[in-house]
């Protein structure tokens, strides 16, 4: 049987809803780094000059949250989790990548599917990532529920055991693949 266009219990928006906890931080390019650290081989902060220079790939995506709206058809572009592994050298153990904010949120996805899917995202839909939506750089994650795609991200992680990130912390459920409705646990 083929699948339906939209996860169960989700339902089409025409906007941009906002959500996040805390504020907006403002950070100009020239004070923006990431930091890439954890079970990688040469951990490393990288300035936005050095960032956009990696190899840089487009994604189109629908975007769910669990609170029940989907955004069909998201123009992203970014550089891909895989890319920053192979450059920068994933450690073996490396089974899950955590991805946090400078405020304190943050959210963890395995591994495989942080490579197969996952981007370091600056632009959507043609233009920079506006600010409230995560800009500079959001984390893009577009087949679990968006709360996995973490705005503002700083750092990234590369872990060897599970962990649970601030909204798992809360009872949501660690899979949030919304096809299975992993919402709370
Ligand atoms: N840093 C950070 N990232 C976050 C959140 C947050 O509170 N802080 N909220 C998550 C949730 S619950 C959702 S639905 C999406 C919303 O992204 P949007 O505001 O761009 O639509 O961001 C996710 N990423
Ligand atoms: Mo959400």
């Amino acid at each position: 049987m083929e699948r339906a266009r939209i996860p169960p219990g989700q339902g089409v928006t025409k906007g941009w809803p906002l959500l996040h906890v805390g504020s907006v931080p403002e950070v100009p390019p020239e004070r923006w780094r990431i930091v890439l650290g954890g079970a990688l081989a040469r951990p490393v902060e990288l300035a936005w000059h050095e960032f956009l220079a990696l190899p840089q790939t487009r994604v189109r995506a629908d975007f769910h949250c669990v609170t029940g709206w989907s955004k069909l058809d998201n123009d992203w572009e970014g550089v891909r989790l895989e890319e920053l592994a192979r450059r920068f050298g994933l450690a073996p153990a490396a089974r899950f990548v955590r991805f946090a904010d400078p405020q304190g949120y943050d959210t963890t996805v395995p591994l495989a599917l942080a490579l197969s899917e996952g981007l370091l995202a600056h632009r959507h839909g043609g233009a920079p990532l506006a600010s409230e939506h995560g800009g500079p750089v959001r984390a893009l994650v577009p087949s679990l529920y968006a709360w996995k795609s973490c705005k503002w991200v700083a750092r990234v992680e590369f872990l060897d055991t599970e962990a649970l990130g601030f909204w798992e912390q809360r009872g949501y459920h660690n899979g949030a693949d919304p096809w299975k409705e992993e919402r709370l646990v």
